[in-house]
């Protein structure tokens, strides 16, 4: 079969019309894409594995908005659909769908394009009468949320028009529509949108950070390494790393930008020429400036940021700030935009201060890479941890921090390797158990599932409380995902807020 050459679809006024095109997936991502596609008068034909209520009404709204066949449930997903008889020309993946599916094999195997909705939104950006946004684009295994939300912050205090899109719950194909436009979209990427991505060309990208994660869809680290590498391509101003990780070093040395485009590293500590980093508990910017060779740029004191300032915040905010300096955004702005950031909550969420003991609530940490960012935050620490594990292994999170391990009060229902790797590599700490036995409680999702959960993060609250004397922080960040008593990571962050506050007398409830 011939490979239908897509190449001259670069804006919104191009032919799109008539386009035969399958949508994979009727989420966030698929709905947008559908009915972007709709609007611009291609054939669409749309398919999902779940045959859903949600997915039954996203369904009826397409219907509405023009013609579209949709295909729901599980028989729809294995074989590609004609469409008027013929083989599609596109097919638009969604980011959950593994490039091993059959559906995705088969259409890779009869040579047909696959896109992403990331790459689609690429290709309609320019149109007649709307603003076109320059991209800044973020990936890495932790920490994108946040550096995408202080890149948002610092571009609007800069008085520009700016949104964070992508990976980050704003499908970019919303934001892209916008009938107004953006000056900048921050855009986060997932490793499975990257992989879907193929001639996006940013002003500005980064890798925040690399560690195993998504191993099986992308079948192999090398992959998913390869992948994540893919949004440094076709960079034109700067192309941003983190200096302290030499693998994501690598991936910019390997990277075919633009000519001219610069290679600017993030770093928490000194920097050298060409970076952002930290001198003295200040951020400071010598990627931007004229006399960088000499001199530094102040941008805002690290207490600024935020009450605690953990070093992969720091370096989070560096990254935000050398991407909106990307942008030609005014160091005042830097500050302004960091010292207003909200991080949300549950992510290393200073909750109380009493008699110099500091608790932290770090739910959204749900692996050993985010609970060991946070664990290296602090010198003294009652670790409150454990949950649904996922398979993964604790050894090397709990030798790298054992030191400063006080106590550890084990939470969730999955504990067996937590334990066996704190007897390994931390058997001098004490672990208390803090379990909820009786029967009659059932754990796991929904609001009487949780009270199993509730009771548990009181009682493990209760143990930390016992143990944590002034200096110390009792942190809970579980290393584990949170469904096997919680029914989400905010439910299990609301638990323990509320149980502090319960346990200061402050009862909310
Ligand atoms: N589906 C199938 N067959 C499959 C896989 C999925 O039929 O083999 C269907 C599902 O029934 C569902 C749809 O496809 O109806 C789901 O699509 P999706 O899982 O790709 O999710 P979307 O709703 O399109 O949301 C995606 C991102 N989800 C994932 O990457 C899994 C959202 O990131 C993102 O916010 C959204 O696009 C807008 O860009 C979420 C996420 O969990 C937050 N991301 C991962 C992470 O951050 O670790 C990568």
């Amino acid at each position: 079969m011939t490979h239908a050459n897509l190449d001259h679809l670069t804006r919104w006024e191009s032919d799109w019309a008539d386009l035969r095109v399958v949508v994979a997936g009727l989420g966030l991502s698929g709905f947008s894409a559908a009915d972007t596609l709709i609007e611009l008068g291609a054939k669409v034909v749309v398919i999902d594995g779940a045959d859903t209520e949600v997915n039954r009404s996203r369904a009826d709204t397409l219907k509405i908005v023009g013609a579209a066949d949709v295909f729901l449930g599980a028989g729809h997903t294995d074989e590609l659909p004609m469409i008027d008889g013929q083989a599609p020309q596109l097919l638009i993946a969604s980011p959950g769908w593994n490039p091993r599916q059959p559906m995705l094999a088969a259409a890779a195997e009869a040579g047909i394009e696959i896109w992403g909705d990331v790459e689609l939104a690429w290709r309609v950006r320019e149109k007649e009468g709307r603003k076109l946004a320059e991209w800044v684009v973020i990936t890495g295994t932790n920490g994108k949320t946040t550096t995408v939300g202080m890149t948002e912050s610092i571009l609007k205090a800069a008085g520009l028009r700016a949104i964070a899109a992508g990976n980050v719950g704003t499908p970019i194909l919303d934001a892209i529509r916008d009938p107004e436009g953006f000056d900048v979209i921050a855009v986060e990427l997932s490793s499975f949108q990257l992989h879907f991505t193929h001639s996006i060309s940013p002003l500005a990208s980064v890798v925040l950070n690399i560690a195993e994660d998504h191993v099986d869809w992308h079948g192999g680290f090398g992959n998913y390494k390869a992948d994540k590498a893919k949004i440094y391509e076709r960079t034109r101003i700067a192309a941003i790393y983190n200096a302290d990780e030499p693998v994501v070093e690598a991936m910019v040395e390997n990277a075919d930008v633009i000519e001219g485009c610069r290679a600017i590293g993030f770093t928490t500590g000194v920097p050298s020429l060409s970076m952002v980093g930290v001198v003295e508990d200040l951020l400071v910017d010598r990627a931007f400036i004229e006399d960088r060779r000499n001199s530094a740029a102040e941008l805002i004191a690290l207490d600024q940021i935020g009450e605690v300032v953990p070093r992969h915040t720091a370096a989070n905010a560096a990254a935000a700030a050398a991407l909106a300096r990307a942008c030609g955004v005014e160091p005042a702005a830097v500050a302004a935009g960091l010292a207003g950031f909200d991080p949300g909550d549950h992510r290393i969420q200073a909750v109380a201060r009493r008699d110099d003991v500091l608790w932290i609530n770090d739910s959204k940490a749900t692996n050993p890479h985010a609970a060991g960012a946070s664990l290296g935050a602090f010198s003294s620490v009652v670790w409150i941890a454990g949950g649904l594990s996922k398979g993964v292994e604790y050894d090397e999170l709990v030798s790298a921090h054992a030191k400063r391990l006080k106590a550890v009060v084990v939470i969730g229902t999955d504990t067996a390797t937590l334990l066996q790797a704190l007897e390994r590599h931390a058997p001098q700490v004490p672990v208390i158990m803090a379990q909820v036995r009786e029967t009659g409680v059932q754990g796991g999702a929904g609001s009487a599932g949780s009270a199993a959960g509730w009771a548990v993060m009181s009682q493990a609250v209760k143990a930390a409380a016992g143990i944590a004397k002034a200096g110390d922080t009792v942190l809970m960040a579980p290393a584990a995902a949170s469904m096997d008593q919680f029914s989400s990571y905010a439910q299990r962050g609301n638990a323990f807020i509320d149980a502090v506050r319960a346990l200061m007398g402050d009862d909310p409830r």
